[in-house]
């Protein structure tokens, strides 16, 4: 392995890193335009810790055969033109399911009850000069769950939440085989039939704003909406707005369309707990994060084939398959 030149990147999960630079012959995916041609046609994969890649970077690379992607969101690359160009793009489902479903409830219960804000009361001293802290005007009894996108962590999510005693209904690309909760075919069906979103869905064209301010009243005054898959799929401003005016009554959110900012309005919004994308950020979880981006590489300069690759470029290990 010590001899494939590999670019990896500068910043993101160091273990990972480190263990990609002790295995590989690697070079700074930051300075991918300051190699020479030469430099750039020897370079075979990409270790990618959460950069962006195109095909501008792929056109620079052209004998790249993966790309080996740390997070099981992958909108930050285009597979699309990788899968064009024959090159694979792995990610990192499975292994952080649970962590991100653990999150999503404890986003959600903080939400609902307010659970920041009266830690900070008791700090602040509030208790002992004002006494106890206000009753929550919200509750997780009696409601009525969506979770938008029922894929892996989708059903990790309801599943805890069936121990909950809550209603449980979904809306998805299509409908889930042995997937026994309500299924709405539309996002707006969905919010009518719910008063609390949980948005798990995959940044993609068909997601991009699909929360809006329609949706936000749909899901009413007492509504509450949680965001742990990605901003984009949110309308920010209109969100904020929705908290600001009481459209809905409360939002928790570990992810924003524009990280690290965070839109000034949400960070001045009532009833909102935000979280700064850490719904899989344990040493626990990230390592085996980690491993996965590590074993897609190995295995393909071994065996070529890859462990999880991306829907999109999945076809083309099939042509590296022996007959
Ligand atoms: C990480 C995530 O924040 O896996 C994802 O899609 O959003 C997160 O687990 C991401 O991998 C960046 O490190």
């Amino acid at each position: 392995m010590k001899t494939v030149p590999l670019l990896v990147s500068s910043r993101g999960h160091a273990p990972t890193r480190e263990r990609i630079v002790d295995l590989f012959n690697t070079s700074n995916l930051d300075n991918l335009e300051k190699l020479t041609n030469d430099q750039r046609s020897c370079i075979r994969a990409i270790g990618c810790l959460f950069d962006a890649l195109g095909a501008k970077q792929f056109d620079l690379l052209p004998n790249l055969e993966i790309v080996s992607s740390f997070g099981v969101g992958y909108d930050q690359i285009d597979a699309a033109a990788a899968a064009e160009r024959g090159i694979i793009v792995t990610h990192t489902p499975g292994v952080l399911d649970d962590e991100v479903a653990d999150t999503a409830i404890g986003l959600l219960l903080c939400t609902l009850r307010e659970l920041p804000k009266a830690e900070d009361y008791l700090r602040r001293g509030d208790w002992v000069s004002n006494g106890p802290y206000p009753l929550s005007n919200l509750t997780l009894r009696g409601r009525k769950i969506g979770i938008f996108g029922m894929g892996r962590i989708g059903r990790a999510i309801a599943h805890r939440l069936e121990g909950f005693g809550v209603s449980i209904a979904y809306h998805n690309r299509s409908q889930v085989p042995d997937c026994n909760y309500q299924y709405f075919r539309s996002l707006s069906e969905l919010a009518t039939n719910v008063d609390t979103l949980i948005n798990v869905a995959p940044a993609t064209q068909q997601t991009t704003d699909a929360v809006d301010t329609d949706i936000l009243k749909l899901l009413g005054t007492n509504g509450v909406f949680i965001n742990i898959g990605r901003g984009t799929t949110v309308v920010e401003e209109e969100l904020a707005q929705a908290l600001h005016n009481g459209t809905i009554a409360a939002a928790g959110l570990d992810v924003y369309a524009k990280e690290p900012q965070v839109h000034n309005l949400l960070i001045s919004a009532p009833n909102t707990v935000l979280l700064p994308h850490i719904a899989s950020a344990s040493v626990h979880t990230r390592a085996a994060m980690g491993q996965l981006v590590i074993d897609n590489l190995v295995a393909w300069f071994t065996d070529q084939t890859a462990i999880t690759p991306v829907p999109e470029t999945r076809h083309l290990l099939d042509q590296h398959r022996p007959a």
